[in-house]
This record gives C-alpha cells, structure tokens and sequence, in this order.
C-alpha cells in the first residue's frame, strides 16, 4: 500500500494509455477522505483514485516537485523524472536545462526576456553553474575554455526539424560578438551574413516556418588577444529541388517572396514582375504569405545586410535579375510551339542533341522531358547562384592569417544543420539530410560514451560501465560499410543503364538482411525504409539517381557558356574552375559524403560544446507541452543513459601537470615550490574540493565533475584577486 501523504503533495501517477511513450506522470493530491483521492496532473487533468488503483501513484522526490536546473540531481532518475523536470521549468519559462555541461533547449515559440544586453553582461565570464542555464553561459565557456586550454573549440547544436538550433547559433553568434569583439565591422557582417544566407537557403516548411535548407558550419577566427578578427562560412548541400517544388503549405526559398513584396515598382516594372500568386514556382504548395513573417521588411533587412557584406548595387540587381528569370521560366509551358522566350534557349530546352557516329544530332523532346530540363536548368541556377552567395560572404568576413600569426589563432565553430526529418513523402534530399544527423548523433556517442569510458579504463579508475545506444550501424549502412546506401546509388548513378529500380534492387541484395534495413513490401514498391536512430523513415527511391548525378545536359551547359549574361556565366564558373578536380566530377551524394567527414575531423579536432533542442508540440505554440512528443525525443537522443553517465562520470580531466600550472595559485604559500604535480593535484583538490567529494586521481590525470571545474574557477579567481591587492598594498607601503 502507498501512502500518500496529504494535500498538495506531489506525486507520480501511472500512466492509464499503453502507447510506447507514455511513461508516469507528476500530479498534485487535491483531496484525501475516505480512501477516495482526487489529483490533478501536470496537464491539468484530474483523476480520482479509488483504492483499487491506489498502485498506479508514487510519492515523488522533492528534486523533481521543485525541478532542477542540472539534470544530473534528479532524485528520480528516469524517464517520468526528466520530462517532468523540463514541463514544469518550461510552464515557468525557463527553457534552458543542463545535463552537467550539456544543454537542453526547450523551444518557447515566443520572445522572452532572456537575450538582452543586460543578460549579456551577467552571463559574461561566468562558469556553468554559477548562474541558472542559458545558451549564453554556452558560448561563455566556448570562450573561456578556446583562451584557457588553448584549443579550438566547437558548439554541436541538435534537434529535429523546428527545434531551435538555428535561433541557438544567432544567440550564441550574437553573444561572442559582444563580447569579444571590438564593436567593429567586422563582427557586423558576420552577424549580418545571417539574414542573407536565411533568406536564400531558409523556407517554410510544415514544420518550421524558417526551416534551414541547407547545413552551416561557421568558424569564428580570434587573434591572439582572442578578439574577433574574421569568420568563415561552410555550407551543406542546399535543397534544389525546392525551387521549382514545394509540398502543401509549404514555400519556396523566402528571398523570391521578400522581393517581390518589398521591392520598388520601378524596378519590378524593369523585370516584369508582379505578385507570388501569378507564379508556378511560388505556388505549388498552395502558401505565397507566412503568419509572423514581414517579406518586405525581411527584403529591406537583406539588401542593407548586402551592403554591409560589400555586394555592389549592380551584383545585387544581377541577383534580382537570375531571380526573375526563375520566376518567368517557371510559368513557360516549354514546348516548341507555346514558348515565348529567347529562340536558342526554347531549343535548348525542347531538343535534346545526341552524338551519332561524329555528328551532332538534335531530337525533338516530348513536353514532359522538356520542363524536366527546364527545372534542372532552374535548379542548377539557383544552386550556382546560392554557392556564389555563400562565396562572396566570405570574401568579405574571411581574413586570411597571416604565416606567424597562423599559429596563433583559435577558433569557434557552431554547427547548424537541417535536422532529422520524416514527412509523409521522403525523398534524396531527406536521405541527406538524415544522413547528416546519424553522423552527428554518433559524433555525440562517441564524444560522450565511448572516449569516455575508453579513458575511465586506461586511466585505471573504478568504474562500471554505461550502456548506450549506439547508432554506428545505420551510419555503415548508409555511408561505411563496403556497398554501402550512398556508394551504390553513387554506382549506380555512374552506370549508363542504370535506374532507380536497378538501384533498389541492388539496396536489396546488399543490405535485405541488415536490421537497420527496411526492404519495400513487394516487388511493386518502391520505397524502401531505414531504422534511423530517430525511428524510421521510408524513403520514395524514384528520382534517386537523377537527382544525385545532378547534371545538366550538355545543351543547357552550352547555352550557360554562351549566354550574353555575363552573371550568369560566372556563377557556373564557381564550380568549373575550383581547383579540386574530383569534386567537381563526384556526385552529389559523394561529395555531401566527403565534406561531411570532412567536418567530422574539424570536430574530432576541436573541444565540442552540445546543445540539445526539443521541439515541445507540432504546432508551434507557446506554453503548449506533448509530453509523448518530448519523450521520443530525449530517447533517440539517447538523453536517460547522458544524465546517467554525467552523474556517475568525470566529464573535466586534467593532465596532472596542467592543472598543477593553473591551480597553484590554490596552495599554501610554502607548498607551491613543490615539484611532485600529482601530489599538489591531490591537496589542492582536498583543500578546495573536499577530500570525499568524488573527485579522482588517474594514472595520468585527475579527473572532475562538471561542477568542481567551477567551483575550482571561482576559487583561483579570487585568489588571483587577493594576490592582486596583496601586491598592491605592498607597492604602497614602499612608497
Ligand atoms: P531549427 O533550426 O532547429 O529547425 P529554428 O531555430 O528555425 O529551428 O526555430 C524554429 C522557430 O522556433 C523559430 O523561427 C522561432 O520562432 C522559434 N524559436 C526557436 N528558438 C527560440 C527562442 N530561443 N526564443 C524564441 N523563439 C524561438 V530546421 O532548420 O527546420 O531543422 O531544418
Ligand atoms: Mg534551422
């Protein structure tokens, strides 16, 4: 029999619906007689329990009636515990959560008071834990740790599709701008690069209305006296297929409706322009306007943000112009009777010019391969148009070192990618894009369980192990193994003969018995399904292979080539004359491959930060928390089994030398000349840490809690101080 205690206890109450997330859920007594109680849960609900249910409800530990900040002191470390945890600091607004040093960002769709100047400048050099958490005190310790331990650093921000990792990059962008800067230009155009790129590679999609559509790795470059001196932006694979598609509800790139919005009537005038509703390629999803969206105003923000990033009036006009000619493009019917545009282009796009024996010969195209050609001319437009984009940001933010002070810089990356998606039709672009997120969930694995417990061990300190869930072999199966997913649809797209059914089948014969693996119901289906570490995902193999080999028929190329736009040749030249000649050859699967293990190293080389955003409902409401919705996600982050070896872990070691150098301010005067490291480690940490708090000594190192690194801080800091005014009254007293 439980007791319950009395009114306005909290307890846990078993959940009544047997779904696969649903786990217990916190609730107040309200009334206690008779054996007859009634509470009222956290969603408002309230339940009478006879004595016949009476085991259905828990007492809960006072940790989780009051919440806390660090996950890691949940007295009810499970499931119930942590969601919990999060609803009741959500309700109250406060959406940030640590696991140790992990962040958990909850999204409040809704602007709160947490990003001012003034919270700028408290959060500043400050430790994790000294204040309650934020994604400031993120980038604070970024900071701090890029200056103390002399490594670049990197923020890994992840979450599916509508989260908050891209609001998460611009808090996190916009604080080490003020603090670290000099308020100078540059810091200005990094942050200005922002609404450039977002207006071109962002739209809205059903689940978030400012969807990244493409991935972005920026690294901020400081100088030695770790002041910002320049930025560089990468991208990933942006989604082309967008500009001349969108799904119901769902709109192109946001740059075509801003500027048709807020640019001036003459100039529209100029590129006949008229309104988002007249074009086939702003209207398939049904959706030209956003709620919560200014597409003037945005346009407004993104030409003076081109002003700032050093595009001229005429590259901006060039760029209208490209954008116009998409839009015109979209509403020709291309077939050889019915086109109004240029004579050569209205060939190009409805022959097509095969080589027989030497000679050239032209065939007529039927209506639908027509507008299949036009749309991957759009496409490749678009996709030119973007990277030229991206490469002019950086010629204006990107300082080259200098040889001696290439030594000397540090940097920080933040990582900002499309996150995990599953729609009712999943096609390449979803196959990337999920491709990405099993990479860096298993970044994530093996930063925090692997290497981990792999120093526990050739440390030798006593330590049982944490299981995990390892989501390695759905990233062999996409992308490692021998035939792996990419490689053979890479193959198969090489092959003259090949199609997405020859392809299908050899996914078939290749993985058909991998549990990871979904093969299609019967030999009439085409999608085939992966268990991706955030649930499966069935994805539609028509279009495959046209998509990946991503070419332009030799037609289109040569109209680019001899086009009396001289843009438009030069942004096709972006590519021709990058020096890399294998890339420019690759797929595109192969190259988003290659640069994302490229990326992988940069990580693996850098101290990583993470930030973990959730998604609290699938309709972009404040206040609004689905606890099942929640669950899913903290389970594939794989969020229970972090708290737990965050609790039971070190996550902060030091090598005994280096954390002798820092901390001997620590030790007793007399003490400090001392030359043994590893016996100064074990006093300092005795003195200041406590000699049963559980901290250990390694056979190379020491190792910490999260918090001891604070507490340690705070310690030197003040001593640091004292020292200071020590000397100072020192100095006087000669005077
Ligand atoms: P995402 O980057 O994770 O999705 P966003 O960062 O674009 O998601 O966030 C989606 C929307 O949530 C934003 O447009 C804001 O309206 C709101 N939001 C997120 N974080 C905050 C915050 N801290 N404060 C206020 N509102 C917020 V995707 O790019 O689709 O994977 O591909
Ligand atoms: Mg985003």
């Amino acid at each position: 029999m439980v007791i319950l205690g009395k009114l306005g206890d909290h307890v846990w109450l078993e959940s009544l619906s047997n779904s696969e997330f649903s786990v217990p859920i916190g609730a107040v007594v309200k009334i206690s007689d008779s054996g007859q109680i009634l509470v009222e849960d956290d969603e408002g609900k309230e339940h009478w329990i006879t004595a016949r249910n009476i085991n259905a409800v828990h007492p809960m530990h006072p940790t989780s009636a009051q919440g806390v900040e660090d996950m890691i002191r949940l007295g009810d470390l499970n499931e119930a515990g942590i969601v919990h945890n999060l609803l009741i600091r959500h309700q109250e607004h406060k959406i940030y959560t640590y696991t140790g040093s992990i962040l958990v960002a909850v999204n409040p769709y809704q602007v709160l008071p947490l990003y001012t100047v003034e919270q700028i400048q408290l959060y500043s050099n400050k430790r994790i834990g000294e204040l309650p958490p934020h994604v400031f005190a993120i980038a604070d310790n970024c900071y701090f740790n890029m200056k103390r331990n002399k490594r670049d650093q990197c923020c890994v921000i992840s979450g599916e599709s509508g989260a908050g990792k891209t609001e998460s990059t611009k808090l996190i962008l916009q604080f080490l701008a003020a603090i670290s800067g000099q308020h100078s230009w540059i810091e200005q155009q990094i942050l200005e690069a922002n609404p450039i790129l977002e207006a071109f590679g962002n739209a809205k999609t059903i689940r978030n209305d400012n969807s990244s559509r493409f991935g972005k790795y920026i690294d901020i470059h400081f100088n030695r006296s770790s002041v910002i001196e320049g930025a560089r932006i990468e991208q990933f694979l942006l989604e082309k297929s967008r500009v001349c598609r969108q799904a119901l509800e769902e709109r192109n790139y946001h740059i075509f409706y801003c500027m048709l919005m807020g640019m001036n009537l003459e100039q529209k005038k100029m590129l006949n322009l008229g309104t988002a509703s007249e074009y086939t390629y702003l209207t398939m999803g049904d959706c030209t306007s956003c709620d919560g969206r200014n597409d003037a105003k945005e346009y407004a923000h993104v030409r003076s943000a081109m002003k700032v990033l050093m595009f001229s009036d005429s590259e901006h006009w060039d760029i209208s112009k490209l954008l116009a000619a998409i839009l015109h493009l979209g509403n020709v019917f291309p077939s050889s009777q019915a086109m109004s545009t240029s004579k050569i282009l209205q060939r190009c796009l409805t022959n097509h010019s095969i080589i027989i024996r030497g000679e050239s010969v032209s065939m007529p195209l039927s209506v639908a391969q027509a507008a299949d050609g036009r749309d991957a001319f759009v496409k490749g437009i678009y996709g030119h148009l973007f990277l030229w984009i991206v490469n002019k940001i950086n010629a204006a933010i990107f300082n080259p070192p200098s040889q001696d002070s290439k030594s000397l810089r540090r940097s920080i990356g933040l990582l900002d990618i499309f996150g995990f998606e599953n729609f009712n039709t999943n096609s390449f672009e979803q196959l990337c894009i999920n491709f990405a997120n099993e990479h860096l969930q298993q970044f994530f694995v093996r930063h925090v369980f692997k290497l981990e417990q792999e120093e526990y061990l050739a440390e030798h300190i006593s330590w049982s192990h944490i299981d995990f869930t390892d989501n390695h072999q759905a990233l062999e199966v996409i992308a490692l193994k021998p035939m792996n997913i990419v490689s053979l649809i890479d193959e198969e797209s090489k092959f003259p003969k090949g199609t997405d059914t020859t392809l299908l089948n050899k996914i078939n014969s290749h993985h058909g018995k991998s549990k990871v693996y979904i093969p299609p119901r019967s030999v009439h289906d085409t999608k085939f399904g992966i268990n991706h570490f955030a649930g499966i995902v069935y994805y539609q193999s028509k279009g495959f292979l046209e998509k990946n080999r991503d070419m332009l028929s030799s037609n289109i190329m040569q109209l680019v080539y001899s086009s009396k736009n001289k843009f438009l040749r030069q942004i096709f030249q972006v590519e021709t004359t990058g020096s890399d000649t294998t890339k420019r050859l690759s797929t595109l699967g192969g190259q988003f491959k290659q640069s994302l293990e490229q990326l992988m190293k940069i990580l693996g080389s850098c101290q990583p930060y993470f930030i973990r955003c959730i998604k609290p409902n699938d309709y972009k409401k404040p206040l609004l928390f689905d606890r099942e919705l929640c669950i899913r996600q903290l389970r594939y982050s794989g969020m229970m089994e972090t708290i737990r070896i965050r609790k039971a872990g070190y996550p902060m070691r030091y090598s005994f030398a280096e954390f002798f150098e820092r901390y001997r301010v620590l030790l007793p005067m007399s003490a400090r000349e001392q030359d043994d490291a590893r016996r100064c480690c074990i006093y300092i940490s005795e003195v200041i840490l406590g000699k049963d708090e559980d901290w250990k000594i390694g056979r190379t190192k020491i190792f910490l809690k999260d918090y001891h690194d604070m507490v340690l801080e705070v310690q030197r800091d003040k001593a640091l101080t004292e020292k200071a005014i020590l000397i100072q009254k020192v100095l006087r007293g000669f005077k």
